[in-house]
């Protein structure tokens, strides 16, 4: 990875897949200036949700969790910036549609935690397991934009 970018996971959960909102997660982070470097489209198994959310487990929320997330095909994609975990988590909103920031994803599409759109990496530490669980190295596309430099500063 080049220096000064930080890698993070986003999802497209199913209800935003069902709902036809993919272009507009996709669009709101490419606007933004995020470099999309990876992306596939799939149905989770039930054990690579638990993989996923294994953090999550024992908690009150977990099985309906895991029931939502394997619901219906997820849009997942790997996407870099300077801080890209804190940008993405912004551009997002908070996890719960009430609380999270007006002109944010959640904010404007969503209104309940169990059906909130989307999923992004909470810390680099968390974003390299998973990207690490989603994607395989030879997934990860290097490459340049010509507008990077009017993007990136360093
Ligand atoms: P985030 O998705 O913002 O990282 P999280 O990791 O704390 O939030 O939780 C994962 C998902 O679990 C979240 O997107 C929605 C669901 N969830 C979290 N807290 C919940 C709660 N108190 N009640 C119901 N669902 C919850
Ligand atoms: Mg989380």
């Amino acid at each position: 990875m080049e220096a000064g970018l930080e890698r993070t996971l986003v999802l497209v959960k199913p209800d935003g897949v069902q709902r036809g909102l993919i272009g507009e997660v996709i669009g709101r982070l490419e606007r933004r200036g995020l470099r999309l470097i990876a992306a596939k489209f799939v149905r989770i198994a039930r054990a690579f949700a638990e993989e996923h959310y294994a953090v999550h487990k024992g908690k009150p929320f977990y099985d309906p969790l895991i029931a939502y997330i394997t619901s219906s095909p997820v849009m997942a994609m790997v996407w870099e910036a300077p801080d890209a975990v804190g940008a993405v988590r912004q551009t997002l909103g908070a996890t719960r549609p009430l609380e999270a920031a007006p002109g944010s994803l959640r904010h404007d599409f969503a209104l309940e935690v169990g059906r909130n759109l989307v999923h992004a990496s909470d810390s680099a530490e968390t974003a390299a397991l998973e990207v690490d669980l989603w994607f395989s190295k030879g997934d990860l596309v290097v490459w340049e934009r010509a507008v990077d430099p009017w993007i990136f500063e360093g």
